[in-house]
């Protein structure tokens, strides 16, 4: 082994175990040990430092991710690449009961296209929004590819709001982008098509299909999608491809690019050449250029004129009013991308070896001198392209999308079919490295990068392929991540996440710092609507209401039972099931699912959510909670009894399976006091420390008074029955009363541990 091989060795073993200079000589011979076991290079070590985190560890960056044709997006860590959340948009997911309880069935129904429920969606580009060109962590926008809609994500709970439903499009693709104060958010058409839902021949393409570009209003007061503000730029029947939105110098300005200017259609059928062949003849499409800034003051001063409901901005009235320019980009462009600075934009050609560096100066010079090669077969002027351009670079085969480093000028773009990333200097145009990828990168993402200050430090390939990266799971595979350490000079590959989930296009990482989600709700709170759900239920007021053939169950939840335990309703009856998570204690989530109705709910602690069904078949319907939330949480259970009409109780009392004495009762009692004993001694170490110092003993202190105050009931609910002599109802309210003092215990012990391990002092 020689001297330097050594030091890094050492170097590895102080980062990744911590160890004290002392242990080092065994420690190394046993990480040696494991590096020959399992065939590891000193350069796999390092990188497993860079990323290993340790339990309780947590990353610096999050990464909202888009989940492809699986119609989700994703969060996982950086550099752990950890996946925290796979967050429901356009799917139903149970495990979140979205799609299930009717609050988020409510969100889908905005999603309806034409009357039909769509249940999946092919997100493509997450996007955070932006308070002065940073992202502020508040949401998240993704767009549907195959059925145009735009979903907003609330970061204070990560649950999906909206569903908004482009008034125009067929498809789309340019979406998300956000201006830099999320006052708008672009989404363009990608398949050019009639603007109305009405049938119209292919022979009729240039004249009646168009593309388009919406700019969806946002509301940041509401945190909502405001359609009526919205409005949308009729284009030409190109193929609209990415988007991004002007910055610092080109604020006001939104950026588009296309493909098939050739407006293109192909036919096999008919005897044409397909569209591949025919979308990619000419040597140039075209960039598309527009002032949202002038049409919103133009939608404001009522200049432009709804359509199907929403504001239309005609070609006609784009021209005159100069909203839309053109300008020649290179062949089959993928990828437009706004610098930092806001100063220039550049263009890749996936047909082409270059990236292409337009310059917004000279745009607008070009604008305001009215210089202008020509105008388009709509009479949209043509900015000739070494009017726009600072320079063209030579970056790879099949560049694709670019992201940006801390550092000034300095870039990423993916390399689609030469399979790398090239960095290089869009200022000087001179490439600075690159490194191969395994395969067939598509979009990549820097820390921060779609902001005006990049923070760097990592990048991340996001890879069509995975082929044999992984262990096989059959035919389909799953994506492939790369993590990318680039804070030197020279790109490191770090690390391989395999993702079982559809394609994901593009992702977008945040500071994890900024993102502060809530960790309960406000009590009986409906958290699609954002507001207190009509359905709340208290403890002690739980009911069940019936109106002609329909039945309204409010209920609640808590460790470790369900009310009602029992619901009795007759067949055909509508049956709506509200339900109250009491829990203040986080990550107290209870389920709730059902045999043979297609129920599943999850309701975190404070939510409503509820479940409407009809009772078609008699018969019996266990239900319970999925989530094992305590010791008894399979006894965490109920039943719907589904009753044939005009069914009459025959009276009689419940079978128990075991009769209990006097004798059991005490017994019973006699525990309890002793368990009441182990309680005090915990409650009085605990309150002989400082423990209002530490935020998660007092979570688990106010949890632990709840669970100790319905303790106090049932206890008070055994003594009454013991004073009848009803030993059965005194002993059952009595194990009730040690349940609770149990739950109390268990959280009493977890603070007195967390102290014990994080260096409580007496407090007397
Ligand atoms: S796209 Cu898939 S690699 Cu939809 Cu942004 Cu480029
Ligand atoms: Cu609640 Cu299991």
């Amino acid at each position: 082994m020689n001297s330097l091989h050594k030091l890094l060795v050492g170097l590895a073993l102080v980062a990744v175990l911590g160890v004290a200079v002392a242990d080092q000589v065994m420690a190394q011979s046993a990480l040696q040990k494991v590096m020959q076991e399992r065939g590891l290079t000193e350069k796999d070590v390092l990188a497993a430092a860079k990323t290993y985190t340790p339990t309780g560890g947590r990353d610096e960056y999050i990464v909202c991710s888009s989940g492809g044709q699986s119609g989700q997006v994703l969060f996982y860590g950086i550099p752990s690449m950890r996946i925290l959340k796979y967050v429901a948009v356009f799917t139903p997911e149970p495990w979140q009961g979205y799609g299930f309880d009717d609050e988020s069935k409510a969100v889908l129904k905005d999603g309806r296209i034409r009357g039909k429920d769509i249940t999946y969606g092919d997100t493509h580009h997450p996007s955070f929004s932006e308070t002065d060109g940073e992202y502020d962590g508040r949401f998240v926008f993704i767009n549907d590819k195959a059925n145009p809609r735009v979903a907003v994500i609330d970061l204070h709970d990560f649950e999906t709001k909206q569903i908004v439903v482009n008034p125009f499009f067929k498809s789309d693709h340019g979406g998300c982008f956000v201006t830099p104060n999320t006052e708008y958010i672009m989404e363009a058409s990608q398949y050019a098509a009639p603007l109305s839902e009405e049938f119209v021949p292919l022979e009729e393409f240039n004249d009646k299909y168009r593309g388009g570009l919406t700019y969806w209003k946002f509301d940041n007061e509401k945190g909502r999608i405001d359609p009526e503000s919205t409005f949308t730029f009729e284009l030409p029947p190109y193929s609209q491809d990415l988007s991004d939105a002007g910055k610092g110098p080109s604020y006001g300005w939104g950026f588009t690019n296309s493909f098939c200017s050739e407006r293109y259609v192909g036919g096999i059928e008919r005897g044409r050449p397909p569209f591949e062949a025919g979308c990619s003849s000419k040597d140039t499409d075209f960039m598309h250029v527009t002032n949202w800034k002038k049409a919103e003051e133009l939608v404001k001063a009522g200049k432009v004129k709804k359509v199907n409901g929403s504001y239309l901005i005609t070609m006609k009235q784009a021209i005159e009013e100069k909203l839309l320019f053109l300008i020649p980009e290179p062949k089959s462009p993928h990828g437009v991308d706004v610098t930092p600075d806001g100063k220039q934009i550049i263009v890749s050609g996936k047909l082409d070896s270059h990236a292409w560096v337009y310059n917004f100066a000279k745009i607008m010079k070009a604008i305001d001198d009215k210089n202008f090669e020509d105008v388009d077969a709509y009479g949209i002027p043509i900015i000739a392209l070494d009017t726009a351009l600072d320079r063209s670079v030579n970056v790879g085969l099949g560049p694709l999308h670019t992201q940006f480093d801390s550092e000034p000028g300095v870039c990423y773009t993916s390399i689609y079919v030469d399979s790398k990333v090239t960095k290089w200097n869009y200022r000087t145009g001179k490439v600075l490295d690159d490194i191969p990828i395994h395969y067939n990168v598509g979009h990549l993402m820097t820390m921060e990068g779609d902001s005006k200050t990049p923070d760097g430090k990592y990048l991340v390939a996001l890879n069509k392929l995975s082929i044999d990266r992984f262990n096989p799971v059959g035919p389909l595979h799953p994506q492939n991540h790369q993590l990318i350490d680039i804070s030197g000079n020279q790109m490191e590959l770090l690390y391989d996440m395999p993702l079982p989930l559809g394609e994901p296009h593009y992702a977008a990482a945040i500071k994890a710092d900024k993102l502060k989600p809530v960790v309960r709700y406000k009590s009986g709170w409906d958290s699609r609507a954002d507001k207190r759900s009509p359905y709340k239920a208290r403890a002690g007021r739980e009911r069940v209401e019936r109106n002609g053939n329909k039945v309204e169950v409010y209920g609640t939840l808590i460790r470790s039972h369900i009310t009602p335990e029992i619901i009795e309703v007759f067949e055909g009856d509508t049956v709506s099931i509200h339900l109250t998570n009491l829990e203040r204690a986080q990550d107290e989530v209870h389920g709730f699912a059902m045999y043979g109705q297609n129920v599943q709910l999850s309701i975190e602690p404070g939510k409503t959510a509820s479940t409407t069904f009809v009772a078609e078949q008699t018969g019996v319907y266990p239900y319970y909670c999925t989530e094992f939330c305590s010791a008894l949480h399979l006894e965490m259970q109920g039943y719907l009894l589904v009753q044939p009409k005009g069914y009459k109780a025959k009276g009689g009392d419940m079978q128990e399976g075991v009769k209990y004495t006097k004798a059991d009762y005490e017994t019973q009692v006699a525990t309890n006091v002793a368990t009441q004993e182990v309680i005090n001694q915990v409650v009085g170490f605990i309150t002989s420390h400082n423990y209002t110092d530490f935020p998660t003993v007092v979570a688990l202190v106010e949890d632990a008074t709840d669970q100790l105050g319905f303790a106090d009931e049932a206890k008070a609910k055994s003594e009454a029955a013991a004073a009848k002599n009803d030993w059965q109802n005194a002993m059952l309210w009595a194990n009730q009363w040690w349940q609770y003092q149990v739950k109390t215990a268990d959280l009493g012990l977890r603070a007195k541990t967390h102290l014990e391990q994080n260096g409580a002092v007496k407090s007397k």
